[in-house]
């Protein structure tokens, strides 16, 4: 059969939104506010720039064009601190069982992550090169949950949207995959993640039955 997978990668493969939080909060505090983790939630799947547009508007702070590029650069460094010290021990409990399982049953898969970072990230977890083909924030211009992204690596898999299966964490990616016509697992709560297909708290909750039976329908 030809089906492929697609992952997500913050919140799916690792959980990189602490390290967001964390960066965020403290560009927050610097220009005198504070944000929750609730709010960060809304900040999951988001790009960068629009991340940074809801956090001001939270704040009620305004910057100018240079002072945005300025804080969003500010806080990319300080990110980037955290991610200098992940290694594989990051990867999320029971990925590297799927992951496998796929590769020893020869299906393919992409990762569409909306991060400018994702490169970086799989290489320090050790990821980088099993991947058929690596989709992110900078091979896309309109961020979920338009299907952009998935489109793309659908694409660069040479599959059909009808033959893809997606992993996302967030409201937006779930949103992006069913609006591709992918099949959508969410990976988090049943709350937030309801338009999904299925939705699973964590990979530790998937089998490779449950595997087995997305790959042949
Ligand atoms: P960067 P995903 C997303 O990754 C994160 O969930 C989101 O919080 C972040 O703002 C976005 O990437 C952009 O990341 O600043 O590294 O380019 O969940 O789509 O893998
Ligand atoms: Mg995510």
């Amino acid at each position: 059969n030809n089906r492929v997978v697609i992952f997500d990668l913050d919140g799916v493969i690792v959980d990189t939104a602490k390290f967001h939080f964390l960066a965020w909060r403290k560009l927050a505090n610097d220009l005198g506010f504070d944000i929750t983790e609730e709010q960060n939630e809304e900040l999951k799947g988001v790009s960068r720039v629009h991340s940074l547009n809801k956090i001001l508007k939270w704040g009620e702070v305004e910057l100018t064009e240079a002072e945005f590029q300025k804080q969003m650069a500010l806080k990319n460094e300080n990110y980037l601190s955290y991610v200098e010290k992940m290694d594989q021990e990051e990867i999320l409990p029971g990925v590297t069982k799927v992951l496998d399982h796929l590769t020893e049953n020869n299906v393919p898969f992409a990762l569409g992550s909306a991060s400018k970072n994702a490169p970086v990230i799989l290489k320090k977890i050790g990821l980088y090169d099993r991947f058929e083909a690596i989709v992110d924030g900078n091979d896309v211009s309109k961020a979920k949950p338009d299907p952009e992204v998935f489109l793309v690596a659908a694409d660069k898999l040479r599959a059909s949207a009808a033959n893809c299966i997606v992993f996302e964490d967030s409201v937006a990616g779930v949103r992006a995959a069913n609006r591709a016509n992918m099949l959508s697992i969410g990976i988090g709560s049943r709350n937030n993640l309801h338009e999904a297909d299925y939705v699973f708290p964590d990979f530790t909750e998937i089998s490779i039955e449950f595997i087995e039976k997305i790959l042949r329908n």
